[in-house]
C-alpha cells in the first residue's frame, strides 16, 4: 500500500514552528533536536524535512541530496553529542522505529540516536 503523508503530526507542526523544540542542528533538509522523553543521557531525534512516513519511504522517493544531507547529520549529530567512536565518543544506537511491529508513534520518518550510557541489549524482549 502507497504512504499517505499526514500532515497534522506532530513532527511536521515542528517543522512548520507551531509546536517549540530543542534543536541540536538544522540543515538544508534535516533537522535534530532533543526527544522530549528521553531514554537516555543523550537522545535526538533526526528527521527530514520532507513528506517521509518511514525510512523505506524515504529510500524509494526521497532525493540523492536529501539522502545525503539526511546521513551526514545523523553522522555530525553523533559527534556533536560527543558519542562518536571516531572522535573519542563511547558510542552510540540508531533506531528508527516503522509501523504497527516497529511501534511507530510518530508518522514523519525520525532517526534516534541514543547515548551517553551503556545501552544494554538491543530489545528488551528478544524473540
Ligand atoms: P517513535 O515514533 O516510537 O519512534 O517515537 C517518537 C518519539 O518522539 C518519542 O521518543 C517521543 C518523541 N516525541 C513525541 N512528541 C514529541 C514532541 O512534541 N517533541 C519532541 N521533541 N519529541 C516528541
Amino acid at each position: 500500500m502507497p504512504y499517505s503523508y499526514d500532515d497534522d503530526n506532530i513532527f511536521a507542526k515542528i517543522l512548520r514552528g507551531e509546536i517549540p523544540n530543542d534543536t541540536v542542528l538544522e540543515t538544508e533538509h534535516s533537522l535534530a533536536f532533543r526527544d522530549i522523553r528521553p531514554q537516555a543521557p543523550e537522545h535526538v531525534l533526526i528527521i527530514p524535512k520532507g513528506k517521509y512516513v518511514s525510512f523505506d519511504h524515504f529510500a524509494q522517493e526521497a532525493t540523492a541530496e536529501e539522502i545525503t544531507d539526511f546521513t551526514r547529520a545523523v553522522g555530525e549529530v553523533c559527534r556533536k553529542l560527543g558519542v562518536a567512536p571516531g572522535a573519542a565518543g563511547g558510542g552510540y544506537r540508531l533506531i528508527s522505529n516503522a509501523g504497527r511491529d516497529g511501534v511507530q508513534e510518530v508518522p514523519h520518518l525520525h532517526v534516534h540516536v541514543l547515548g551517553g550510557r551503556v545501552l544494554g541489549p538491543m530489545l528488551a524482549h528478544p524473540a
